[in-house]
């Protein structure tokens, strides 16, 4: 059963990563959320088994975030922060700064994970350039890697069909290091595989390529989420920062999805003790609430980029009008604040290991030929149709969809990440339904 549109016009929407046909013949809509569920308009509750898209980490609608966005948008709705400030954004910063890797307590406002991307990217430019090397100007992205919509982030990027229509309008300046996903050595391995740290030693090539001279930074997710969960192997992120710290590289951590908790830490970083130079956040910084991201810059690249600017110049060109909006900031200090009275993040740790053997004990269901998990995160790989990628995936989809289960997937991969108040009963709910569902799927 799909649900009934509430509203007869659905063309004027142009829906974003979406096929726009399929989908308005045959929508899902949704019209509450409370906790760990959302309500679809025919009135079903719908298990959110991705916390929205990696996002909700707190659960929908909670109470404490409600209420402080509810009082801020009738205080002060809107106030420049370009040379002028209102105390929330200060505030804001420094609450997710105490959270982050020692040293990384500057925060740069933005307000989505693509404008962070290209904040962070302009902010290894602008340090090199603060230096005296403004030939640092290449950036290293990975394939597969998935760092927003933005030019910038497209051409870091390294997912094929987001950057094929556009590949004459990517930045130049920019090479790749190969992705890590290797199922012949690393298939259902539970947390970070053992195969594969040798992978980060190709930087050594692409620097010997380059020349460490004209290479400004590194960017990658410590863990792929939205090309299907690529969980790093031991050791690789490691190795990264001793080539990027030997060659005077800064390397940047996209943490969009892994930040806030994901992996039961308030960083990837923390969790697997590697400290980047500057860190993109967004989505649960607020609770994705009111749209907002931000990047954290550890103190010497701002330092670097502050102290190399007239005194009383601009040292910076580049902001949004958004940057730290009043709404988005009174979110993020409501969820900081939540996050830590409900200790959100130890949950999320504690339930890790559930979640593990859950989605793992579908390595026998139809189709599955690969499990992989790290944190409050999982996919599962199906083998995929003849001819038809991504054909089963998204059958798999809607039919837990219809079975009253939020899933994610991409390609033919099912991805797993719910909100960190996900209680055990929900997360045998959402597997359960997955192998039922794969029991039906051709
Ligand atoms: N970097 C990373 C690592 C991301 O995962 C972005 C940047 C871009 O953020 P914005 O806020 O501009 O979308 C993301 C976003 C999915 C999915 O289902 C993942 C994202 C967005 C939408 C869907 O995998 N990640
Ligand atoms: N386009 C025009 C014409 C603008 O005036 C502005 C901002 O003033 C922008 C784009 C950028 O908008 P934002 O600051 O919301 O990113």
């Amino acid at each position: 059963m799909t649900s009934r549109p509430v509203i007869d016009d659905l063309s004027s929407f142009w829906m974003p990563f979406t096929a726009n046909r399929q989908f308005k013949a045959a929508p899902r809509l949704i019209e509450g959320a409370k906790g760990m569920y959302y309500r679809a308009t025919d009135g079903r509750e719908i298990l959110d088994g991705c916390a929205g898209l990696w996002c909700v980490n707190a659960g929908h609608c909670r109470d404490e975030i409600v209420a402080a966005i509810q009082q801020q948008a009738a205080t002060l709705d809107f106030a420049p922060t370009f040379q002028m400030g209102h105390p929330l954004a200060f505030e804001a910063a420094t609450k997710v700064a105490a959270i982050m890797p020692e040293g990384l307590d500057r925060i740069f406002f933005t307000n989505s994970g693509s404008e962070s991307v290209d904040t962070a990217l302009k902010i290894a430019l602008a340090y090199h350039r603060a230096r005296g090397e403004g030939q640092r100007t290449k950036l290293i992205g990975r394939e597969r890697g998935y760092h927003g919509v933005g030019f910038g982030g497209i051409s870091v990027g390294g997912i094929g069909p987001n950057r094929k229509t556009f590949s004459g309008g990517l930045l130049p300046n920019v090479d790749h290091l190969p992705h890590t996903h290797a199922p012949e050595h690393n298939a259902f391995s539970k947390g970070q595989p053992a195969w594969g740290a040798h992978l980060a030693d190709e930087l050594e090539r692409i620097v010997a390529l380059h020349d460490a001279s004209t290479i400004a930074a590194v960017i990658v997710e410590p863990l792929a989420g939205s090309t299907g969960v690529l969980v790093p192997p031991q050791g690789y992120l490691q190795k990264l920062r001793e080539i990027c710290t030997k060659h005077g590289i800064l390397l940047i951590f996209d943490e969009v999805i892994t930040g806030f908790g994901r992996l039961g830490k308030a960083t990837a970083a923390e969790y697997f003790g590697v400290t980047p130079d500057l860190m993109t956040l967004a989505k649960a910084i607020n609770n994705a609430a009111i749209p907002m991201g931000a990047v954290a810059a550890h103190r010497n690249v701002h330092d670097t980029i502050i102290n190399a600017g007239a005194a009383n110049g601009i040292e910076l060109f580049h902001g949004y009008t958004y940057s730290a909006h009043p709404m988005a900031a009174a979110a993020a200090i409501a969820t900081l604040d939540l996050y830590a009275r409900d200790q959100l993040f130890e949950r999320a740790a504690s339930k890790a290991p559930k979640f593990e053997a859950a989605a793992h004990a579908l390595r026998d269901a139809p189709h599955v030929k690969d499990v992989r998990n790290l944190g409050m995160v999982a996919g599962v790989e199906l083998e995929s149709r003849d001819g038809a990628p991504g054909a089963r995936a998204y059958e798999a989809f809607v039919k837990c969809f219809e079975a009253g289960v939020l899933v994610r997937y991409t390609g033919d991969i099912l991805a797993f990440s719910p909100p960190l108040i996900i209680e055990d009963d929900q997360i045998e709910q959402i597997f359960s339904t997955v192998r039922k569902v794969l029991e039906t799927v051709k």
